[in-house]
């Protein structure tokens, strides 16, 4: 790794790894890829960045306005279960780094349309590294960097934690079609000595999430005066992570973890969803002047999500020991500075509620598929 630009690390505290990179990230166009990208593309001129994107409902061009006409910086539609489309890419581009995070992500979908979760997240991760096996692992200092959630261990009992040896134990297609990926991604490492790493991290928050997760929603529903609806009883317990401290700690794992390995991430801040409403009721009320208790009123039960796993909580002690990250981010600041984004971006949010981009994506790159 070049000691130069390095986002969210010591400088000069790389693995090795050469400069001069190409950088194949899937799922740029979404909230976490994108954020990924806009934090590093200008902090790495030196690197080449491919972004590969089906743009589905939620992916967004406009989350790269930033970034799109810079030069180390392209883009491609395109289905990462097609496996020729992904082939061709890969022998055009010849990735030193896979980081992917393109997948098919909210539970409630995937109890819906099960079947558009396994197509992603499990034939595209296998597409993936089809491609990387044949175009890239040769490549000196080469790395497929997999993405992957928490959610995969399942609901985890009493005061335990996940570490990153706790036994897979999925509950929904969502987190199914992700342990499945995780899977196949070690047994190429097994197999084929793919050089991989994968992370699982907590549930993310941040600026650009599509207003269907329970952060966006809240906020987005708050502002609006609308109900904040709460399944169950809101005693399920989540670890918050801030996106940008996520995107900080994939860089931490590629320039400092181990080939094979597993690293957690997690933002040290469990909470149940009921405090999650009562702490955004409080900034809303903060930054609106609206009083507290209209926002509190506003909160409503209903129906539980079926299978809804009690509690997720994270052990990040084995990323911060290997590769030296921790979170920066407190709940409360990262809150605040989320409410704002979402205050202040009213196009964004019109326009994916409107459906406007999906019409912009037809009219540049054709029907969705
Ligand atoms: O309207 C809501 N009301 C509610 O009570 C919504 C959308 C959610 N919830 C609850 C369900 C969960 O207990 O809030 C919690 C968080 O829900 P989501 O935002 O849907 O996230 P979760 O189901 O925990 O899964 C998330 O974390 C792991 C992401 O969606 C996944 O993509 C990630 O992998």
């Amino acid at each position: 790794m070049d000691a130069g630009p390095s986002y969210g690390v010591s400088p000069g505290a790389g693995s090795g790894r050469k400069s001069n990179m190409n950088i194949l990230v899937t799922g740029g166009a979404g909230f976490i890829g994108s954020n990924f990208l806009r934090m590093s593309v200008p902090n790495r001129p030196s690197d080449s960045f491919l972004n590969l994107d089906k743009l589905t409902y939620a992916a967004n061009p406009a989350n790269l306005a930033g970034i799109e006409s810079l030069p180390n910086y392209q883009f491609e539609r395109l289905d990462i279960a097609d496996g020729k489309a992904v082939g061709e890419a890969f022998s055009r581009f010849l990735p030193d780094l896979v980081v992917h995070f393109a997948a098919e992500s909210h539970v409630d979908r995937s109890i819906r349309s099960p079947g558009d979760f396994v197509q992603a997240n499990v034939v595209g991760t296998f597409q993936l590294l089809e491609a990387f096996r044949t175009h890239s692992a040769a490549r000196p200092g080469a790395l497929f960097h997999h993405v992957s959630t928490d959610e995969v261990y399942g609901s985890v009992e009493g005061d335990a934690r996940f570490v990153e040896t706790t036994r897979y134990d999925p509950s929904s297609p969502y987190s199914a079609s992700k342990a499945a990926a995780d899977h196949l991604v070690r047994a190429y490492w097994r197999t084929y000595g793919l050089p991989v790493r994968i992370t699982n991290c907590s549930n993310n928050y941040g600026p650009y999430q599509f207003p269907e997760k329970l952060i966006p929603l809240m906020i987005l529903n708050a502002l609006e005066g609308k109900p904040l609806p709460i399944y169950g009883r809101g005693l399920n317990v989540r670890d918050w992570l801030f996106v940008e401290d996520h995107c900080d700690a994939i860089w931490a794992v590629v320039e400092r973890g181990k080939n094979g390995e597993t690293y957690n991430i997690g933002g040290n801040c469990e909470r149940a969803n009921m405090e999650v409403v009562n702490t955004i009721c409080e900034v809303v009320a903060e930054e609106t002047g609206t009083p507290v208790v209209e926002l509190k009123k506003l909160i409503t039960y209903v129906e539980d999500r079926p299978g809804h796993d009690l509690r997720y909580a994270i052990d990040a002690s084995k990323i911060a020991a290997e590769c030296g990250w921790v979170p920066k981010h407190s709940f409360k600041e990262a809150l605040l500075e989320t409410v704002r984004w979402y205050r202040q971006e009213r196009a964004w949010v019109d326009g994916v509620r409107s459906g406007e981009y999906l019409r912009w994506v037809e009219t540049n790159y054709g029907a969705r598929s």
